[in-house]
């Protein structure tokens, strides 16, 4: 084996504004660069459990991600094919690590990066921004835009969605996406109340992924997966009105695992789309590229960089090639 060496940078980036995100206000984003370099190759891997969304803590992965560490510096070796995980950590790895450790170690294969999708713009924030912000759009309008509901009452949601349509081209659809904030009488009141045709699908309407089939039945209005696919025991089946399954990679965990969920969506014939969690620069390199390769006929929902003042790199991340990393966000951990 050459000789490898594993470190970990500990990152925390501004945002622009307070960001609300189901059960938690972040204020600041905290996560983890895992470095690793073969050689004279360097790879690099993120690991940013969200608040509110993972299960687990940034503690919690910095001590699993320390153990990798200890292990690939102690010398054992890092194959990039094996189960090496398991066999170093001797415990089931946590789903933003799993995603940080593959990611650096498909990173390392990768020798030229591909052409990097449009992103499929979101319309977070309130109403007035968002109309504001699609009055003055300029250039082409994209097939679609993401906005995102349940977060008010039904009844803001319903004007909400019909303003957002009214200020769209014809052409022009959209993705909701209510994170399971919905009851099904609520979705289905919604519902009634748009134009569903105009509506590609919504992400995750209710607490309750036996609803999503009703909800379609009921008005026309198809859904897709997002939460549901988040966990790791969920056996993807065909649904009926089942549209799109959401693939975040920080949150579903493993390539492996995201990799499998690309080919079944393929197999029932649904959309796959890559989608981000307030990753760093980083981080959204890797999706960008994952998504170029995996999906290239999709737009990637990436459009969370955005919500940060600054950004963790500066110059081009060239494959193989050390990046440089801002220091004024960023510290050597180990
Ligand atoms: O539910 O899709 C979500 C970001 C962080 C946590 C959850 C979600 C999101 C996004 C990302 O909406 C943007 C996108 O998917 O376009
Ligand atoms: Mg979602």
């Amino acid at each position: 084996m050459k000789d490898c060496k594993a470190d970990i940078l500990r990152y925390r980036l501004p945002l622009k504004q307070p960001l609300w995100l189901k059960r938690a206000c972040l204020n600041k984003r905290e996560g983890l660069i895992l470095r690793l370099r073969i050689g004279d190759r360097w790879g690099y891997g993120e690991i940013a459990p969200l608040p509110g969304f993972s299960r687990e803590s940034l503690a919690d992965a910095e001590e699993q991600l320390q153990a990798f560490c200890r292990a690939v510096n102690d010398g054992k070796p890092l194959s990039l094919n094996s189960p090496f995980l398991t066999d170093v950590l001797r415990l089931q790895p946590i789903p933003s690590v799993l995603f940080g450790i593959e990611s650096a170690l498909w990173w390392l294969q990768q020798d030229h990066w591909f052409v990097p999708p449009e992103t499929g713009p979101l319309l977070q924030g309130s109403t007035v921004d968002i109309l504001q912000r699609l009055a003055m759009w300029q250039g082409n309008w994209p097939t679609e835009f993401k906005l995102k509901i349940g977060r008010d009452s039904m009844e803001d949601d319903c004007v909400r969605i019909n303003q957002v349509l009214r200020a769209l081209p014809k052409s022009v659809s959209i993705k909701l996406d209510a994170n399971q904030q919905w009851t099904l009488a609520q979705a289905i009141r919604v519902a009634a109340s748009i134009d569903v045709k105009r509506v590609a699908y919504i992400e995750e309407p209710t607490a309750h992924v036996a609803e999503f089939s009703q909800l379609y039945e009921q008005t026309g209005l198809r859904f897709a997966l997002d939460e549901t696919v988040q966990l790791p025991e969920y056996l993807l089946q065909p649904m009926r009105g089942l549209a799109a399954i959401v693939i975040k990679p920080t949150l579903v965990g493993g390539l492996a695992r995201c990799r499998q969920l690309v080919t079944t969506g393929r197999n029932l014939g649904v959309r796959t789309v890559f989608s981000s969690s307030y990753e760093s620069s980083i981080g959204l390199h890797i999706l960008e590229q994952l998504s170029a390769q995996w999906t290239p006929k999709e737009q990637p929902g990436l459009d969370t960089l955005s919500a940060f003042t600054d950004s963790l790199t500066s110059e081009k991340m060239i494959a193989g090639q050390p990046v440089a990393i801002n220091p004024a966000f960023s510290a050597i951990q180990s």
